[in-house]
C-alpha cells in the first residue's frame, strides 16, 4: 500500500466505495463521477502508478485487469451491447489518480473521443 493513495485506501476499505467485482489481485468499484450510464474502475490491489509501468513490472497483472474488466462488463450486463476500456496516461489525458485504473464505460451509445 502506498501512503496517501486514494485507491489503495479504497482497496483497504478505509474509504467507502460501491464494489462491483473482486478477485485475489483486482478490485472494481463504481466511479464517483460517472462519464457514462455504466462507469466502473478496475484497479490492482497492489499499488502501481500507471498501465505502462505495470506492463513493465508485471504484465500478467495488466492482463488480469483486462480480464476483470470483461467480468465487470458481464456483471453490469453490457458485455453483449459493447463497452469501452480506457487507461489514462500522463498529463494531457487529464488523469487525476496515480494508482493504475482501467475505466469500464458503457450502458449507452458512447460518443467518439475528442476535445
Ligand atoms: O480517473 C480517476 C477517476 O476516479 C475519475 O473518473 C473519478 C474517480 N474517483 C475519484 N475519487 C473517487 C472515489 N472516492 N470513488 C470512486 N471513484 C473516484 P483518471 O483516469 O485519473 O482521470
Amino acid at each position: 500500500m502506498s501512503a496517501d493513495c486514494l485507491f489503495c485506501k479504497i482497496v483497504a476499505g478505509e474509504i467507502p466505495a460501491t464494489v462491483v467485482h473482486e478477485t485475489e489481485k483486482t478490485f472494481a468499484f463504481r466511479d464517483i463521477k460517472p462519464q457514462a450510464a455504466k462507469h466502473v474502475l478496475v484497479v490492482p490491489r497492489e499499488h502501481h502508478e500507471d498501465a505502462i509501468s505495470l506492463a513493465a513490472a508485471d504484465p500478467q497483472l495488466l492482463a488480469d485487469l483486462t480480464t476483470a474488466g470483461a467480468e465487470v462488463a458481464k456483471v453490469e450486463g453490457i458485455d453483449e451491447s459493447g463497452y469501452r476500456l480506457v487507461f489514462n496516461i500522463g498529463e494531457d489525458s487529464g488523469r487525476t489518480v496515480f494508482h493504475v485504473h482501467l475505466h469500464v464505460l458503457g450502458g449507452e451509445q458512447l460518443g467518439l473521443f475528442g476535445r
